[in-house]
């Protein structure tokens, strides 16, 4: 008889994963990296969570592209092609290719997403448009780019898009750091459109951050499941809960997960038992918020000119095109 199981994680992922968890449970407050969210699971309920009717990142967005599409790309000259960070379904890159096509040019674009699911998604949703050819390149964002530019022939004018309001994922000094190095993929002349979530009101955002319906908080607890099973630990979810704070002085919504009681978790592959008091918590992510003049200044500091913005005034989201300068 063969038996089948679902495909265990490379053992280098899980020795890298069983040293950030072992490192990170050590530090006051105690913190698990926000990437280890994005499992099969843990990416299907992201997908869930921006369906919900609290989370408007993604149909604000979605709103925007429709209606401003063409004008978004209008003013890049041909030949052209696009580098999406985080490809997701390739819906949105769609919307922008979509406006090419009525003018009758063609793109090519260049996927970048570690997840082999994510890029098939947005290859077959792509592959229905006949003026765009597909390069999927399964690596992190730094990676793909870099191959990304490596491949563009002379003339090309490359539009990067980093969507979605990813950048709010970055502590500040991350974010600079992480828009140097699209800068210096970039040449004069190519710009990068770029999705950010406004500050709105606080019931709002902790409303998207912990939603009625518990998606968010599964989502964040699915942490737990996810080191339980890959690195052989004895969490008990029921002993924590999720919780959403807006953090004004640092214009952030935090994801926590607070320890119900005093209790001990042994970490099997981590090599370590952690010990909880009640109430403390572990710390999973940041999504911090913006105005619309801290997305122009955050970004003309590593070398682009703010072109033009875009927001949707509903729920508070900005799309920005800069030029590389
Ligand atoms: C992917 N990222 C932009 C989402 C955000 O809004 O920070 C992740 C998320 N976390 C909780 N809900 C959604």
């Amino acid at each position: 008889m063969i038996e089948t199981s679902a495909a265990a994680p490379p053992a280098e992922a899980v020795a890298d994963f069983a040293e950030d968890v072992r490192r990170d449970l050590a530090l006051s407050p105690k913190q698990i990296q926000s990437k280890y969210l994005y499992n099969a699971l843990g990416s299907c309920l992201f997908e869930a969570i921006c369906r919900l009717p609290w989370y408007r990142i993604t149909r604000a967005e979605g709103r925007l592209l429709s209606r401003w599409a063409e004008p978004m790309v209008a003013s890049l000259p041909d030949p052209v092609s696009f580098v999406e960070l985080g490809s997701g379904s390739g819906e949105k890159v769609a919307m922008l290719a979509e406006a090419l096509r009525s003018r009758r040019r063609s793109v090519s674009i260049h996927l970048v997403d570690i997840s082999p699911t994510a890029l098939e998604l947005s290859e077959r949703t792509l592959g229905r448009l006949e003026h765009v050819s597909v390069v999927g390149h399964r690596a992190t964002y730094e990676e793909g780019l870099r191959h990304a530019a490596n491949l563009r022939s002379p003339g090309v004018t490359m539009l990067v898009l980093f969507l979605g309001s990813n950048i709010g994922n970055f502590d500040p000094p991350a974010a600079h750091d992480f828009l140097t190095q699209i800068r210096g993929a970039l040449r004069p002349g190519d710009a990068l459109l770029l999705g950010a979530d406004l500050v709105k009101p606080e019931r709002e955002l902790l409303l998207a951050y912990d939603d009625p319906l518990g998606i968010t908080a599964a989502f964040n607890k699915n942490l737990l499941v996810r080191i339980n099973r890959e690195l052989l630990a004895d969490f008990e979810l029921a002993s924590f809960d999720h919780r959403a704070v807006w953090n004004a002085a640092e214009s952030r919504v935090e994801m926590h997960l607070v320890s119900r009681k005093a209790q001990k978790v042994r970490i099997a592959r981590a090599e370590c038992t952690v010990a909880f008091e009640a109430g403390e918590h572990i710390w999973t992510e940041n999504s911090y918020k913006y105005t619309p003049e801290e997305v122009v200044e955050r970004v003309e500091e590593v070398g682009f000119r703010s072109a033009q913005q875009w927001i949707e005034s509903e729920a508070r989201f900005a799309l920005t095109l800069f030029v590389a300068v």
